[in-house]
């Protein structure tokens, strides 16, 4: 039996034909086992003699499977290093550099046209809260100003920016005018899309506040980004519009030639106005709560947003605001980081 074990082990080629061997052999219905059963007809003396040898047999088998098992772990191991072999000599591949997607250049430029005129850039949270984004901006709950801006409610209460207008607000809760600033970021809006609507897209926030400012000087800022953007040519045009958080409110608009057709036409890029004195309020309001002096009794503002994917539209005749957000490579890469 001894012999034929041994044979058998040394031929194993796997864990688990190791296993089905010492079940065979040492296992409750095995047969050294049975042979251990098997001594209760011997004598005495006989029992002794074959108790001793069984015992050898036992011994010398579990020593062969455990010799025979870290054989086989050690091959195991062997084997897995060869086939997770790293050539580290190999020429490396070269990783396709990433680039800035074609909002985000147009972002980027518009900051920096604003940063040439003195103003800083700050961001704020997209997830936002109702006060932000509604109420301190004179849209009370129910006003049917609210559904100007289809909203994305968020579980806890709180929403997804439908504009950055709620950084106005968040601003001057924590800083003391003169300042002229501008917002970059998404913002969302529950609506269905079509080929001028996006669920998310960018806007453009500015916010400028001090003694003495007017709506000219809201014209002037926006002429100077005219200009930067479609050359010294540009012309720029305010027409009455309503927004709750200005007044008077204003859309503006670009004169704008389109390169590959030459023909000029009026552009509406977004809306502004002059701070609405229920906006100051509402900001002082929160300073007071926060313990901050309230600094926006005597001052005016001039605030405007902007739709960035519509500039970029205009620019490049791009026909649907639906390919810049869908994945779509070989448009994105239209658009290499000039
Ligand atoms: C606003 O969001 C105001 N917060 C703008 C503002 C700021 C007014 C400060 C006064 C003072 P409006 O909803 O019109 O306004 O959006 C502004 C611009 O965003 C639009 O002119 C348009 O260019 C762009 N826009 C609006 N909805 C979408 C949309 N679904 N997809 C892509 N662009 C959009």
């Amino acid at each position: 039996m001894l012999e034929e074990a041994l044979a058998e082990i040394r031929a194993a080629a796997s864990l688990e034909a190791l296993q089905e061997i010492k079940v065979r052999f040492l296992g409750k219905k095995g047969r050294l086992t049975q042979a251990f059963k098997a001594m209760k007809g011997l004598g005495p003396e006989e029992r002794k003699a074959r108790g001793q040898e069984l015992n050898r047999i036992k011994q010398a088998i579990e020593q062969a499977l455990a010799e025979r098992e870290a054989e086989i772990k050690a091959a195991e191991l062997e084997a897995r290093l060869e086939r997770e072999r790293e050539d580290v000599s190999l020429p490396g591949l070269a990783l396709a550099p990433g680039g800035y997607h074609v909002a985000t250049q147009i972002l980027d430029e518009l900051v920096n046209v604003f940063r040439r005129m003195g103003y800083q850039a700050v961001t704020g949270p997209e997830a936002e809260d109702e006060f932000h984004n509604f109420d301190a901006l004179n849209i009370p709950p129910h006003h049917p100003a609210r559904d100007m801006w289809d909203t994305f409610w968020l579980e806890d209460g709180h929403l997804l920016r439908t504009h950055t207008s709620p950084m106005q607000v968040r601003y001057m809760e924590a800083h003391t005018p003169p300042f002229q600033i501008v917002v970059p970021g998404k913002v969302y809006r529950h609506e269905a899309t079509d080929a001028t609507h996006e669920a998310m897209f960018h806007q453009l926030e500015g916010l400028a506040v001090g003694e003495g400012i007017t709506l000219a000087h809201l014209k002037g800022a926006l002429l100077t980004m005219a200009r930067a953007l479609y050359g010294e040519e540009a012309r720029v045009r305010l027409q009455p519009s309503f927004f709750p958080f200005v007044e008077p409110g204003v859309e503006f608009l670009v004169w704008w030639t389109n390169p590959r057709t030459g023909e000029g036409s009026w552009l509406e890029l977004g809306g502004a106005g002059m701070v609405h004195p229920a906006v100051f309020k509402a900001a002082d309001d929160a300073r007071e709560k926060a313990g901050r002096p309230r600094v926006y009794e005597n001052v005016t503002g001039f605030a405007f947003g902007l739709g960035v994917e519509r500039i970029a539209m205009l620019r490049y005749g791009i026909p649907d605001i639906r390919y810049f957000y869908s994945n779509r490579l070989a448009f994105l890469r239209q658009f290499p980081r000039p």
